[in-house]
C-alpha cells in the first residue's frame, strides 16, 4: 500500500482493510499471534472505533484510522510517553505536509483553529514493572465529512487547508517520522511536546470522572503528568479532559 518506505522498525509489515470494527482491536489480535514491534494497522472504515474510556469515534471513508505495535522497553508509569511522542510526530506531519499549525492539546488530542482534527488512544497492557505491549490508536479526520453533531468541536485536514490530501501520503510521512522519534531522548519529545501545546501557563479546568480542578498549567513532566496551581497548592494530574478557561 505504501511505496519505498524509509524506516527501520515502524511499518515493516502493514496490515490493510477497507472495514475493520477497530484498528486498536485487531492489533491486539495480532499481538497475540506474535506480532513483530512495528506492525500497522490501517482500515479505510472502522465501524467500532473507540476512544478513551470506550467513547465513540467516529471513522467513515476519508479519513486516516491505524494503530502502531510497540513494545517500549519503559516502565508502566511512563507509558503516557508514548501518546506524548505520538502527539510530536502527528503535530509535525500535519505542519510539513499542509503547512498548518497544529496544537497538541493535553493529554490526547490535536486542534486546529480550535477543533479537534485527531485523537490518540494509547491502550498499554503491562505486568509487574514492565510494558508487555502497546498499541498506538490514531485517528486523523483528513478528507472524510464530519457528522453533524461533530461540526462544533471537529475539524478535517481538508477543511483547513482547502486541499483534499492523500491519506497514504500523510501516513507514509508518519511512519517515517515516528520511527525516527524512537531514537529520541524523553526530554527532547518533551521539549518538542511543549513547543506545540503551548499549555504553560495557561488556565483549565481539568474534569476526571467526578472530579473537577480549576489551576493554572505549571508544568508538564516527562511521564505527561500535568502539575497544576490551584488554590490549595500544586498538584499532580495523571489523567482527565481539560479545557481552557
Ligand atoms: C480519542 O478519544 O480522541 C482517541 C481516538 C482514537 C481513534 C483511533 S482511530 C484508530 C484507532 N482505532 C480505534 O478504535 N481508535 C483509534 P477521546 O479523547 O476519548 O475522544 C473521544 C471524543 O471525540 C468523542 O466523545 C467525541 O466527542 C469526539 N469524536 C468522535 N469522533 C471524532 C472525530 N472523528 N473527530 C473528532 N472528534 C471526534
Amino acid at each position: 500500500m505504501i511505496s519505498g518506505l524509509d524506516t527501520k522498525i515502524i511499518g515493516k509489515k502493514i496490515v490493510h482493510f477497507e472495514t475493520t470494527d477497530s484498528t486498536n482491536l485487531y492489533a491486539k489480535k495480532l499481538v497475540d499471534a506474535g506480532a513483530k514491534e512495528g506492525t500497522v494497522v490501517v482500515s479505510d472504515v472502522q465501524t467500532r472505533g473507540r476512544g478513551r474510556k470506550d467513547r465513540y469515534w467516529s471513522s467513515p471513508k476519508g479519513g486516516l484510522w491505524f494503530s502502531i505495535i510497540l513494545y517500549p522497553k519503559i516502565s508502566p508509569e511512563k507509558g503516557m510517553q508514548i501518546t506524548m511522542s505520538s502527539s510530536v510526530v502527528i503535530a509535525e506531519s500535519i505542519k510539513e505536509i499542509t503547512g498548518l499549525n497544529p496544537i497538541i492539546k493535553w493529554p490526547n488530542d490535536l486542534l486546529i483553529n480550535g477543533k479537534k482534527v485527531c485523537g490518540v488512544l494509547t491502550e498499554i497492557e503491562s505486568k509487574d514493572d514492565e510494558i508487555n505491549y502497546a498499541i498506538v490508536g490514531i485517528g486523523i479526520n483528513v478528507n472524510n465529512e464530519l457528522e453533524p453533531e461533530l461540526n462544533s468541536i471537529a475539524t478535517t485536514l481538508k477543511e483547513e487547508s482547502k486541499i483534499e490530501l492523500s491519506t497514504t501520503d500523510l501516513l507514509k510521512l508518519i511512519l517515517e517520522n515516528f520511527d525516527r522519534i524512537l531514537s529520541k531522548t524523553p526530554e527532547s519529545i518533551r521539549k518538542s511536546w511543549l513547543s506545540y501545546s503551548k499549555i504553560i501557563g495557561k488556565k483549565v479546568q481539568v474534569k476526571e470522572d467526578e472530579n473537577m480542578l480549576i489551576g493554572i498549567v505549571s508544568n508538564v513532566d516527562n511521564k505527561g503528568c500535568l502539575i497544576l496551581d490551584t488554590v490549595e497548592g500544586p498538584v499532580k494530574i495523571l489523567s482527565g479532559d481539560i479545557s481552557y478557561l
